[in-house]
């Protein structure tokens, strides 16, 4: 069911990197009020820790065979390769973006942890998966 909503390879590329975009909108606000370069303000983070941690379950359905690359931000083979370790790699960062509405709610030191745990999460998978 997940790829059958992708007509062409092109059309998973696509669906995907729009997750993420958006990811990194809503988490980014996130990290700017963790990091005191906005006011924290819980009831606006909670909200953008709701969005992430709903957009976190999407962009992985569009890892479909045949798209990884060789340029910047493209996945690796290894994606496919290794797919449980991508894949648990995944989990984790589900895993840990949805502690951040509770997070948010507790204050901005619980924020700032959990922040900093789930871009951990991120940046394995950057790390390991994603071309340089
Ligand atoms: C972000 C963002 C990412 C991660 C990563 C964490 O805010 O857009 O891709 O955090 O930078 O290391």
């Amino acid at each position: 069911p997940a790829a059958a909503q992708f007509q062409k390879p092109e059309d998973a590329v696509k669906y995907r990197k729009a997750g993420f975009t958006l990811m990194a909108a809503h988490f980014g606000r996130l990290g700017a009020m963790a990091q005191g370069r906005a006011p924290f303000d819980a009831a606006s983070a909670t909200a953008n820790a709701e969005i992430v941690a709903s957009l976190s379950k999407l962009p992985f359905a569009g890892f479909v065979e045949g798209t990884s690359g060789t340029e910047k931000g493209q996945p690796k083979p290894n994606v496919w390769s290794d797919r449980a370790k991508f894949d648990e790699g995944a989990r984790k960062m589900q895993e840990e973006v949805a502690k951040l509405a509770a997070a948010a709610k507790a204050g901005p030191d619980a924020l700032k942890a959990a922040f900093g745990a789930a871009a951990g999460t991120c940046k394995n998978c950057h790390d390991n998966f994603r071309v340089q």
